[in-house]
């Protein structure tokens, strides 16, 4: 079904109303942001380009994450244009919108319009079809000679939207070299400010709520998309804007699977189940992962791997310093894991390594057999941020990311592996282990923010084995009673802009 949009404008008379819409960042701070961005581009003129409308009609529509650092602006087709002068903004900067369209707006809800982007964020107001003729002026007066861009480039065909926007503005203007500014603005997302954290927390507060509420509701014979729709109904009735990547439900062998998310597989009595999970709550992302047993009590062998995974995410937990650099905690998670698995038979010793190509070229980890992704990642208004994390960087005051070892051992990985003669002898000592461990996947994530005085864990789920334990045996009444704090914290911090 798709509905045809008729303009009404006929029908409707024009009446404004006022808005008291607050900015859920103070616009200072977006100001501040623009500023930085201009110290370090120096001279030029900025076109920073906003997600265009959904092309399939019902589709929600989410502003991308550099325009809305830049801008807190939240409508389609918009773009940002300043002028920066040895290193400052020059005059007021321009915001490109959709005018207001009363007709339109029946439709698709409503614009802030030139004068609302005025009076509610300080820019000066544009029509969005004017773009192009204002930067062919600006090249042309002012005497610039480099058009910065940030948007959703390709290297190479075919063109994205922004390719096509930033080909057709530099047309004519045979002065005007681009250079893409992504960078620069990725560099300022490293570190977050207080109101950042502030939304990163109440993000992850909600997350930690469903993984508390689906630790009490799972039971054998589940589906995993019951767990699935428990977990998005926390979400959003505590204000979260939407999942902040796919809700990840995986049970049994799918618990092996990194990005499962087809979350439809009924739950076995014998199963663990991976949920790694994250809200968006006003544009910031958590990313929160528990790992649970369906029966309610982890049997011998999925207390092996849990008790591995749980201690190398302790490893990377104490080794991690304020300033420190994040691969310390990496190094560390490592050398848990490699005595874990060693003792447990998976791997032929710590540091043992494998033919990971028939050639026998490339030597990798043993630990990579069952350990195949990095310690962790920035979290902020993307799910993998830029910002030093337990992987890489160094960890400065207002770093937000996550740990997350995981051992996964895949029934079919002895048969994947290339068939080198130092591989066979590996697998006739591993296999008993692998053949023992076979569908077991855990995987425990939780968050973090560096503050001057420490590196703070704010994902507080149960995580021990025998709180989960305790969680899993509360008898379960239906979802969490309504938070009425969280729905006050919601509307304190205002609505969306617009
Ligand atoms: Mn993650």
């Amino acid at each position: 079904m798709k509905l045809s949009i008729i303009k009404f404008v006929a029908l409707f008379s024009v009446v404004s109303v006022a808005r008291t819409a607050e900015a859920q960042i103070p616009s200072s701070e977006y100001a501040a942001r623009r500023t930085a961005l201009a110290q370090k581009l120096q001279n030029g003129i900025l076109v920073a380009l906003g997600t265009g409308e959904p092309e399939e009609d019902f589709l929600s529509f989410f502003q991308n994450s550099q325009f809305n650092y830049l801008t807190g602006f939240n409508e389609p087709n918009a773009a940002l244009v300043m002028v920066i002068k040895d290193g400052a903004i020059s005059g007021t900067p321009m915001l490109f919108v959709q005018p207001s369209d009363p007709g339109r707006e029946v439709w698709t809800g409503h614009r802030l319009g030139l004068a609302g982007v005025k009076t509610t964020l300080g820019f000066d107001g544009r029509n969005i079809a004017t773009l192009k003729h204002v930067v062919d002026s600006l090249a042309a007066g002012g005497g610039a000679t480099t058009l910065f861009t940030v948007g959703n480039f390709n290297r190479e065909p075919p063109l994205s939207r922004d390719d096509q926007t930033v080909a057709t503005l530099i047309g004519g203007n045979a002065g005007l070299t681009v250079k893409q500014a992504n960078a620069d603005v990725l560099t300022l997302r490293r570190v977050k400010t207080a109101a950042e954290l502030d939304f990163i927390r109440r993000a992850v507060n909600i997350t930690v709520g469903a993984q508390r509420d689906a630790m009490r509701m799972i039971e054998p014979g589940m589906n995993e998309f019951e767990v699935q729709s428990l977990i998005e109904y926390d979400f959003r009735r505590n204000g979260a804007d939407r999942p902040s990547f796919s809700t990840i439900v995986g049970s049994g062998p799918n618990s092996t699977t990194l990005h499962y998310n087809a979350d439809d597989r009924f739950i076995d009595q014998n199963d663990v189940i991976v949920m790694d999970i994250g809200a968006s709550y006003r544009g910031y992302a958590a990313d929160v992962t528990r790992t649970v047993p369906a029966s309610g009590k982890f049997s011998p062998i999925q207390r092996d791997i849990y008790t591995a995974v749980r201690a190398a995410q302790a490893a990377g937990e104490q080794a991690g310093k304020v300033n420190g650099a994040g691969r310390e905690m990496s190094d560390a998670a490592n050398a848990s894991l490699d005595q874990s698995l060693s003792r447990l038979g998976l791997i032929e010793q710590p540091g043992a390594t494998y033919d990971c190509d028939p050639g026998s070229a490339r030597q990798c980890a043993q630990r990579s057999l069952y350990y195949m992704h990095s310690l962790g990642h920035g979290i902020g208004l993307d799910v993998h941020d830029p910002g030093a994390s337990s992987s890489n960087g160094t960890l400065v005051p207002g770093s937000a990311f996550t740990i997350e070892p995981g051992v996964y051992v895949r029934s079919n990985l002895l048969e994947i592996i290339p068939n080198t003669p130092k591989n066979q002898a590996m697998i006739s000592k591993i296999r008993p282990a692998v053949q023992k461990y076979a569908n077991i996947g855990v995987r425990i994530e939780d968050d973090y923010i560096v503050t001057p005085t420490g590196i703070e864990w704010i994902s507080r789920a149960p995580r021990e084995i025998d709180e989960v334990e305790a969680m899993m045996k509360e008898k379960w009444t239906g979802p969490s009673p309504r938070d009425a704090s969280t729905v006050e914290a919601y509307r304190s911090t205002g609505r969306r802009v617009p």
